[in-house]
């Protein structure tokens, strides 16, 4: 299992000015950066093509899904840009050969309403539409798009597993499955081992984050359960530290995060990566 560490934990966005956190991952020991896309314009792709393969760490892309990146929004102009948002990302992970590109794809974090049962299904069709759209570039391009369910807190649409493998079943595709995010898992799951056997080859990407989102192995999750459960259904992707140490006021509003988390961005990426390897690896 590789280990990895996003850039969220350090910057947001992130941008060309902050490709330094590539060589403090690469320096505590990680196997995989995660960049997360935000403004695809603020980072030269070239340079940092050069950066992770001159350190040897792999990359994983993932998605920031702000209100106007919203495959199921009723503006037909925002499910269009969602989709197209969808489908640079999915070709810039194959540019980085990332085999995903995960994150909440059917909606905008922060997108918490109450709607009517008709237009709960008008919105779920527009995701499926618009997934099935983008399942067709991942073909295409050999990439997995990851979704993932957020909490409850986060978004009105897919807060749990059995929400996750409903989608990915009706659209049944391999180039669509499941990210767990263990932060959100722990709000929404009875048993998150239980949950990842249920999922087995459905899931495709894992963001090992503590209960509440702070340094991984200072907080209650049964992470000793997690990884047995991930033994048990043969995972062997990537475990990513995916949390906020300066979120844009945008990220902190969306995800809830109005604190910071750890001492340091530094710290928690040091401390976190010696417990994941320590419970993973040993
Ligand atoms: C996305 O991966 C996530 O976990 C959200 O809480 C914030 O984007």
């Amino acid at each position: 299992m590789y280990i990895g560490i996003s850039t969220f934990v350090w910057v947001s966005p992130f941008s060309t000015a902050s490709f330094d956190v590539l060589h403090k991952a690469k320096a505590i020991g990680y196997d995989v950066i995660e960049i997360a896309v935000e403004d695809r314009d603020l980072i030269d792709w070239v340079v940092l093509k050069k950066v992770s393969r001159e350190l040897g760490l792999r990359v994983t892309v993932s998605g920031a899904f702000g209100m106007d990146r919203d495959i199921s929004s009723d503006r037909p102009e925002i499910r269009a840009n969602g989709l197209s948002y969808i489908i640079d990302c999915l070709e810039i992970a194959n540019d980085f050969e990332s085999p995903v590109f995960g994150g909440p794809l059917y909606s905008a974090v922060g997108k918490t309403r109450l709607v009517s049962a008709e237009q709960k299904a008008q919105e779920r069709q527009w995701c499926l539409d618009n997934l099935h759209e983008a399942i067709k570039r991942a073909e295409e391009l050999g990439v997995t798009l990851a979704l993932e369910p957020l909490n409850r807190f986060e978004t009105d649409m897919v807060n749990t597993v059995d929400q996750a493998i409903a989608i990915v079943d009706e659209l049944n595709s391999p180039y669509l499955k499941v990210l767990l995010d263990t932060f959100h898992n722990n709000i929404e799951e009875k048993d998150i081992p239980a949950s990842i056997v249920k999922l087995g080859d459905r899931l495709v990407h894992v963001q090992a984050n503590e209960n509440d989102r702070g340094t991984p192995g200072t907080g209650h999750l049964d992470w000793i359960g997690i990884r047995d459960a991930l033994r048990t259904i043969g995972y062997e992707g990537s475990l990513v530290i995916e949390t906020f140490g300066a979120p844009s006021k945008e990220l902190a509003r969306a995800a809830s995060i109005w604190r910071p988390l750890a001492n340091s961005a530094d710290e928690l990426a040091v401390e976190g990566f010696e417990f994941l390897k320590k419970t993973f690896r040993e």
